[in-house]
């Protein structure tokens, strides 16, 4: 195996070579190793320039993060790279492919700076909670300016190699042509024209006035609820303009040492694990190869469906959207094309992106047209009469190894596989409207999917830029299954006297991106309503309180934001929500008939409990049945697709961070008074909080089990 970090010298040019796979990601190994060779390259007088740059597909993509989680060993990076800028020798850094955090804190460490055209440079350390701490936040101020430098800290997201240029991060940009040769030819000429150091913790600073860092405070926070980073990122780019490069660094080192401990980062360390382990399926390996989706069919081209194919488009995938009949088709067509003229408007895409979007998908009414397609996506309603139908058509037309795929939420995809004579080529794709935007898509695997299917559509949601979560068949899958008592909890909270915007406001607050009654409100209350009727078989018979507060807006007609009233009153064209007078006294009056209203007040910590700790218990169920792999993918379900947030890491994540004996202590208190069934603890939950352990412990101990 080729060493992680080495060195070669090249006529009196000192070659470091960083090549460990896949993203050259700054482990402990590398950090002793640039440290053995910058003093190596110290006391060497023949070499007249030094070059690092990196092999693979990538330059340093940040530290290694998973060395975040204990005691790290030595030695620092940050001092690592104090010894490597102050070497004697001009420094060149090549960079191409993603170098990120840890890998531009080392990028500026070195004196020049190349990077290849598609090199992007950035900073995501404020998605995983923390604050750079190899002294970025002292270098970058120095070399493009302090706001320019906290705007990237805060931002996340990374440039390309001309607007780092611009920003005069990168001194050349190589389009076309090797990049090692070119740097090395950099490096040659640097030395040609007697160029030294240029050492960037020599740099002046250019100061953010007070007034303008009051704007940008305000706009991140609003940009980052709920977390501390930003104000973190504030306080140590303070310091580059306020101190003494040495002074700022001993700053930065306590405010990024600190910020590795919060509660938030390690929620956000968690999910970045998190949403990579979900496409390791056990059992699924390199031999189940993906199938190629180069054109797909949809069938029905509502809101689900014109959002779908807005999704493959987006990724170059052709496709046939079939419908009933033209009226529908054309509707559907327009949809798309309005919400593309929108991001045209946002500044998002070019008028000549939008008409090659348009011309990816094709509209008909024949499914003889999906002949030659690799995947068709049923989303018509749900009715399982009409999806067997549709199945049993495609099945007929569909190429032999093309893939029958239903974005079904709630019904048996076992069921819909039976009608076809490939049952293995069948598998549940369900999308998250809007489905262009929405980042989760549930891949759902029946008795009878092949691994084959599954393995093509993980690659089919690396390449919508989705996350692809594997669930197994059961009512509403992982997210909502989960749902359920989580909205059965909130809608008997208004019942028994706590107002909408008391519920929506204690989520809020706990971090949901919007209150579950809002949520209501912008679906359309009926939906949930029509959802119940449809499957009496999931509903409890015997409790009148059950989903009885939509129930209640739904026979006045206020179905939220499309009638202008629902658990919240709606201006004309305005999403704003106000008190909804009359649907209040509707609510407490309905809590009084059915025996519930309180008189004294409901707490905000009585909410999260009974509606947040409820859906951790059916997460608990769903592992214990096997419904999700892991407590990680259900995090990643909640917080890519159910506006979790992820400074809490998703429910699982933050049932053991509170101590899942706190949960189970909890359900058992809320339980008292209420039938069996609401807050009976599963039997995982209750286990592992008797003996103190936690969801992580339990999938670290059946992973070693297999
Ligand atoms: C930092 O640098 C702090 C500093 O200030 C220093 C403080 C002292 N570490 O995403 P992919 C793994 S914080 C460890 O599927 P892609 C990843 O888990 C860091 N592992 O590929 C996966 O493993 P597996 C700042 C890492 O092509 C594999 O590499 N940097 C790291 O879709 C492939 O990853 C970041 O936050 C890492 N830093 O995307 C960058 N990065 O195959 C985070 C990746 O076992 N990384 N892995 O599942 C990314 O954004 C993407 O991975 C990247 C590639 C864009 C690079």
């Amino acid at each position: 195996m080729s060493q992680p970090i080495s060195l070669a010298i090249e006529g009196d040019i000192a070659v470091i070579t960083i090549d460990s796979p896949p993203v050259n990601a700054i482990s402990a190994a590398i950090r002793r190793g640039l440290l053995s060779i910058t003093r190596e390259l110290a006391g060497n007088s023949k070499v007249k320039a030094v070059l690092l740059h990196c092999a693979g597909r990538t330059f340093v993509a940040g530290a290694d993060i998973s060395e975040f989680g204990g005691v790290m060993a030595p030695p620092e990076l940050r001092n690592v790279l104090t010894e490597f800028e102050l070497l004697p020798q001009p420094i060149v850094v090549a960079l191409h492919g993603t170098a990120l955090g840890g890998g531009v804190e080392l990028a500026l460490a070195g004196h020049y700076r190349i990077a290849d055209s598609g090199a992007r440079l950035g900073f995501p350390e404020i998605t995983l909670g923390i604050v750079p701490g190899a002294v970025g936040t002292q270098r970058l101020p120095r070399l493009i300016g302090a706001e320019q430098a906290l705007q990237m800290f805060l931002d996340g997201k990374p440039v390309g190699a001309e607007d780092a240029k611009k920003l005069g991060l990168v001194d050349e940009v190589v389009t076309g042509g090797d990049l090692k040769t070119a740097a090395l030819a950099y490096a040659k000429q640097l030395v040609a024209d007697g160029k030294g150091p240029r050492r960037v913790r020599d740099m002046p600073v250019t100061p953010i006035s007070e007034e303008r860092l009051a704007q940008i405070r305000a706009q991140a926070a609003k940009q980052h609820k709920g977390v501390i980073t930003p104000e973190l990122d504030i306080a140590a780019v303070r310091a580059s303009w306020e101190l003494p490069f040495e002074k700022g660094l001993a700053v930065e080192r306590a405010i990024s040492d600190g910020s590795l401990q919060t509660p938030e980062s390690r929620a956000q360390r968690h999910l970045f694990f998190a949403e990579r382990e979900v496409a390791h399926v056990p059992g699924i390996g390199a031999n189940d190869k993906p199938r190629t989706i180069a054109a797909c069919g949809i069938i029905g081209s509502g809101t689900m469906g014109g959002g779908i194919a807005m999704a493959f488009a987006n990724a170059d995938i052709q496709v046939v959207l079939i419908d009933v009949d033209q009226a529908a088709l054309d509707r559907g067509l327009a949809t798309i094309r309005k919400n593309y003229d929108s991001s045209v408007k946002r500044g998002r895409l070019t008028a000549a992106d939008v008409e090659k979007r348009m011309q990816m998908i094709k509209a008909s009414t024949d499914y003889a047209d999906l002949a030659q397609v690799d995947l068709t996506i049923e989303a018509v309603f749900e009715d399982m009469a009409l999806k067997r139908k549709i199945f049993t058509d495609l099945d007929r037309v569909m190429k032999p190894g093309a893939i029958l795929a239903t974005n079904t939420s709630t019904l048996d995809i076992n069921q819909i596989a039976a009608v076809t004579k490939r049952p293995a080529d069948v598998v549940g794709l369900h999308f998250f409207s809007p489905a262009n935007v929405m980042r989760l898509l549930e891949i759902v695997r029946t008795d009878t999917t092949s691994n084959e299917v599954i393995a093509t559509a993980f690659a089919l949601a690396k390449k919508l830029k989705k996350v692809g979560v594997l669930s197994k068949v059961c009512f509403g899958f992982i997210g909502n299954r989960m749902m359920e008592p989580y909205g059965r909890e909130a809608e008997r909270l208004v019942l028994e006297g706590a107002t909408p915007a008391q519920v929506d406001g204690a989520l809020e607050r706990f971090g949901m991106a919007m209150g579950i009654l809002a949520v209501y409100d912008m679906a359309g209350v009926d939906v949930g309503v029509k959802a119940h009727k449809a499957n009496p078989d999931q509903v409890p018979q015997d409790d009148p309180t059950y989903y009885r507060s939509s129930q209640v807006l739904f026979d006045q007609g206020w179905l939220g934001q499309k009638t202008g009233k629902g658990y919240y009153r709606y201006e004309a064209g305005s999403r704003e929500r106000h008190t909804h007078d009359e649907a209040l006294r509707l609510l407490a009056d309905e809590g009084k008939r059915l025996g519930i209203a309180r008189s004294e007040p409901i707490s905000d910590a009585e909410i999260i409990e009974r509606c947040v700790y409820s859906m951790i218990n059916e997460g608990a169920r769903i592992l214990e049945e096997g419904v999700a792999l892991r407590p990680g993918d259900i995090d990643t379900v909640y917080t890519a697709g159910y506006g979790f947030a992820r400074f809490r890491g998703g429910p699982m994540f933050y049932a053991d961070e509170i101590g899942l004996d706190t949960v189970l202590a909890a359900l058992r208190k809320h339980g008292e008074g209420r039938n069996a069934r609401d807050f009976k603890p599963a039997r995982l939950l209750q286990e592992l909080a008797e003996k103190g352990s936690t969801f992580a412990a339990w999938h670290a101990a059946q992973e070693n089990r297999t």
